[in-house]
């Protein structure tokens, strides 16, 4: 259900109110609304009163994140691959994407709910979930492990450092830079902090399941393993990439925990394109699209619907995305 008070939109789920367009509350006040409902079975009026809690990240500081990556990223660059369009070395490249998958366990794994949304299970219905992030963030990590349990589907748009104009949009929605950022267009809500993020997917298309803990806390134990194994891939714009955005749809099927899939979602941060995210985790519903689109059950399968360009080999992925959206080309 959804309300307007105090120019601003709200939204209330079962058990959380969320503002929909991410103004801001002072951190010393609280807002309680009060309203009633007639129910429609016995024409009662049922009273509601809903209160806001400060601590509630919806309530956006206007401060930027003084993040650890920062620091980081210089590091890993010194000890990275270099250019993510050069020569590489395949089995180096899957031995550490195969450890970072090791190193978050089962997240992101296989789908645990029989999600509501997507329920007709067609790659042409409208997407409303939009997610803004970048692959190496483990913050934005943990977002996605939720979408594959949920088995969501989502556009993507990636906000390398240094990008193009995927960081603006987000500064110009919710205020910050700040990933992951989440957009859900069924609701109106759009939300930073990946805690509250997975716990507002849950409670919207999580069927009752509550996110386990494992989860929700694994961002501080295991969760900057990925990134420093695969050395910062997924971080930064190469600079090389096209200003241009892709100009038809890209679709990628693939699940969080694949270290091939995880390749490629690297190479597509780099060059900041937006693409269509089919999670198909183990037990996925969307595990007949795939099977239509690829005749097999294996991921990553990447389709360009411009070109008509369609593979599950990682490495004629990279090789295409890194010659089709190279600056030097269009
Ligand atoms: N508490 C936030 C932390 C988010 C955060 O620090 N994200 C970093 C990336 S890992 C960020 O947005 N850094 C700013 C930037 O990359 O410009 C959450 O859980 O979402």
């Amino acid at each position: 259900m959804s309300f307007h008070c105090s120019n601003s939109n709200y939204v209330v789920t079962h058990n959380s109110l969320y503002c929909t367009n991410n103004s801001r509350i002072p951190n010393s006040s609280t807002l309680k609304f009060k309203f009633k409902l007639k129910c429609a079975t016995n024409n009662r009026f049922i009273k509601i009163v809903a209160k806001s809690s400060n601590s509630d990240s919806q309530q956006p500081t206007i401060t930027t994140p003084t993040s650890f990556l920062s620091f980081l990223c210089p590091l890993l660059k010194l000890f990275s691959g270099g250019d993510p369009s050069g020569q590489r070395n395949f089995a180096l490249e899957l031995a550490t994407s195969s450890l970072a998958s090791i190193s978050r366990f089962a997240w992101g794994r296989k789908s645990v709910v029989d999600s509501a949304l997507n329920k007709d299970m067609d790659s042409n219905l409208p997407i409303s979930l939009q997610l803004f992030e970048f692959e190496a963030c483990p913050f934005c990590r943990r977002v996605r492990e939720a979408m594959t349990e949920l088995d969501l589907s989502v556009e993507v748009y990636p906000c390398p450092k240094g990008s193009v104009r995927h960081r603006e949009l987000v500064r110009k929605t919710g205020g910050r830079e700040q990933f992951p950022f989440l957009i859900d267009q069924n609701s109106g809500v759009s939300m930073y902090e990946s805690s509250d993020i997975v716990k507002y997917l849950f409670e919207q298309y999580g069927e009752g399941r509550s996110p386990s803990l494992g989860l929700l806390e694994s961002t501080i134990f295991t969760g900057w393993m990925p990134t420093i194994l695969r050395a910062g891939r997924g971080m930064t714009l190469w600079e090389r990439s096209s200003l241009d955005p892709p100009p038809g749809k890209l679709e990628l099927f693939s699940y969080e925990n694949n270290p091939n899939a995880r390749i490629v979602r690297e190479a597509l941060c780099e060059l900041e394109l937006p693409y269509i995210l089919q999670n198909v985790g183990e037990g996925s519903r969307r595990m007949k699209l795939l099977l239509d689109a690829s005749g097999s059950k294996e991921v990553p399968y990447f389709v360009d619907h411009k070109t008509g360009f369609q593979s599950g080999d990682y490495k004629m992925i990279l090789s295409y995305l890194f010659t089709t959206y190279s600056s030097a080309i269009l």
